[in-house]
Order: structure tokens, then C-alpha cells, then sequence
């Protein structure tokens, strides 16, 4: 009887816990209508929707639907000031702007390809000539062959996606050859909260997308190398775009205070093992998603394409460098400092 008893009940927990996945997934948006590609460029130049430039972390917006824009640029970047670069960028950085949604929510997305718009000395060199790009979204969930086409330069791709699950993704141009569009700065993050918002609060939070350059002079420029991006040897590897930049410009925090970042591993060869000297990663919730906890852990491994939620506490008032603990990766630029006050 007893027997019985605990059968009965477990297949009641079986059941409700089905019964959740399927109200959840009864929620799920899959694909949406085709995209539209035209020739009228977007009318501003400048990045619209809930977006902000790392290590800042844009606010929800409000509604069902968010409109979002950004375009694709090809300029000089300053990887530091002596290392200018010939960058293919979306919204004029590297790494691209931080895009902030909630699960159900759905993205009116459009995107000029502005390459065919560089002025100046530059525009002759064989990397900032007008080319092709697209945009892949990790966080979506329709069909590629459509929404993450290659437009021309000039030309602007519109397409609406819906989020489905919460975390912390990638997106990235996926025009071939696509290691030669990553190393060139073609990525960003989405951070998709659950629909409720995550779990806990936080007082402070900070984005944060690491990736790997592989460089080669050309004259005073620097130009993506595809020799050494085949064979993963990076000439740097960064935080937000620029080699050891909070090292330098410490990141400045609270002692005693919740810390929430939003890490991004975009790659695009190499692993991230994401370390805070000096504390503990109280929760870690991988590639973004609650359901996806672990607790207390020295650092959080992040492979490609993948991203982590991370909460702690600075228990004291200091310096706290935070690394890829992967030191030859640190040595390369991935580290910076949390100055907390
Ligand atoms: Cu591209």
C-alpha cells in the first residue's frame, strides 16, 4: 500500500511538472513573417530600442513589442591607441550594443548595411570596402535561410523575432566567411529575462562580452588575420572590445553589495574561465537561464557562444581583478579590476 502510495504521488509530480512544459511551451512564438529587405537605408544613423553600450546594461522596455535598430559601419576602431582597426562593427562598437528584452516579448528588428559609406583615407583599404553582412540571433528561433541573409551594402533587412527562453545570448554577422566577420567585430549580446524578471535583485550590474582579435599590420592600420583566427593563436583577448580597458579605468562598485554581470563568451575559437579574485561566485546561473543554477563557484566556464548570469559580494572595501583564469588569455588582455569602495 505504501508502495502504492509513493507511486501515486510521484506520478502526480510527473504530471504537474508536464503539465507546466506544456503551458509554458504552449506560450512559444515559432518563426514569424518573412523578412523585408529594401533599398532605402534606415533614416538615422543612431541605435533606437532598449539597447546601451557595455559595460552598461539598457533598462526593459515596456510592451509587447520593442522596436530595435541598429545598423552595420565599417570603421577605425581603437583596440588601444596604438593598435587602430579596421573594424566592420554593428552600432559603431565593438562589441556591438547590449540589447535587453523579456521572454514573450517580440523584436521589430531593422538593420542597414552602411557599409558602402566610409570616408577618408581609409575607404581604399581592401577591408573597408562595401561588403555584405547579416545578423544571427542566438535568442530567436525562426529560419535562418530568411531572417540571417546576406544583404548588400545599402541595402536594409526588417524581420520581427519573438523571445522564447531567458538568457544570455550571442548574435553575431553570419556572412560567410563568419570567423573573418567575428574577428572583425561583428558581435553583441541579448540578455532575455524571464518573463517575471530573474529572481532576485541586484545593486549594482554590469555587461560583460569577452572576445578574441587576431591582428596583422597594414601600414598604420591594423587587419583582421585569418591565418592566426584558424589556428586560435589571438593577438588579444578582451573585455568589451579593448585589451585590459578596466585594468586600466577600474569598474567602481560597493563592498557588501549584490553584483549581478551579464558575461558573454563571443569568441569566436576560444573558452573562458570567468574568475573574481578575492570572492565567490555566489549564484551562477549558466547561459542566463534560472533554471540553470549552481552556487558557489571559484569561476564559471564558458565555451563559444555561450553566456552565464553571475551574482556575488565584494565582502571588503579594495581592488578585485577579475580574470579569464585562463592566464594566458588574462595576459592577453582579459582582465580589469572592480575598485570597491
Ligand atoms: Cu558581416
Amino acid at each position: 500500500m505504501k508502495r502504492l502510495l509513493a507511486l501515486l504521488s510521484l506520478a502526480i509530480v510527473w504530471c504537474s511538472c508536464t503539465n507546466q512544459n506544456t503551458n509554458e511551451n504552449s506560450k512559444m512564438v515559432m518563426g514569424s513573417p518573412n523578412a523585408k529587405v529594401t533599398n532605402v537605408p534606415n533614416t538615422q544613423r543612431t541605435i533606437k530600442g532598449p539597447l546601451a553600450y557595455a559595460p552598461q546594461v539598457p533598462k526593459i522596455q515596456d510592451g509587447d513589442t520593442v522596436e530595435v535598430k541598429f545598423d552595420v559601419t565599417h570603421k577605425i576602431f581603437n583596440i588601444t591607441n596604438a593598435t587602430p582597426f579596421t573594424a566592420w562593427t554593428f552600432g559603431d562598437s565593438i562589441p556591438g550594443p547590449v540589447l535587453r528584452i523579456r521572454v514573450g516579448q517580440t523584436v521589430k528588428f531593422s538593420m542597414t548595411d552602411r557599409s558602402n559609406e566610409v570616408a577618408g583615407m581609409a575607404m581604399n583599404m581592401e577591408p573597408m570596402k562595401p561588403m555584405q553582412h547579416s545578423i544571427d540571433f542566438h535568442a530567436a528561433m525562426v529560419n535562418p535561410a530568411d531572417k540571417y541573409r546576406s544583404i548588400q551594402p545599402g541595402e536594409t533587412i526588417s524581420f520581427t523575432w519573438t523571445a522564447n527562453y531567458p538568457g544570455v545570448f550571442m548574435y553575431h554577422c553570419g556572412t560567410p566567411m563568419v570567423l573573418l566577420h567575428m574577428i572583425s567585430g561583428m558581435i553583441g549580446m541579448v540578455i532575455v529575462e524571464p518573463r517575471g524578471g530573474y529572481p532576485d535583485k541586484a545593486d549594482q550590474e554590469f555587461a560583460i562580452v569577452q572576445n578574441e582579435y587576431y591582428l596583422k599590420q597594414s601600414g598604420a592600420l591594423f587587419v583582421p588575420d585569418t591565418s592566426t583566427a584558424r589556428i586560435k593563436h589571438p593577438t588579444y583577448v578582451t573585455f568589451n572590445g579593448k585589451p585590459a580597458q578596466y585594468a586600466i579605468h577600474p569598474i567602481h562598485v560597493k563592498a557588501g553589495e549584490k553584483i549581478r554581470l551579464y558575461l558573454l563568451n563571443a569568441g569566436p575559437n576560444n573558452a573562458t574561465s570567468f574568475h573574481v579574485i578575492g570572492t565567490i561566485l555566489d549564484k551562477v546561473w549558466f547561459d542566463g537561464n534560472p533554471k540553470n543554477e549552481m552556487e558557489g563557484m571559484q569561476a564559471v566556464y564558458l565555451g563559444p557562444a555561450t553566456g552565464a548570469v553571475v551574482e556575488f559580494v565584494l565582502p571588503e572595501k579594495g581592488k578585485y581583478t577579475f580574470v579569464d583564469h585562463s592566464f594566458a588569455d588574462a595576459e592577453m588582455g582579459a582582465q580589469g579590476i572592480f575598485q570597491a569602495d
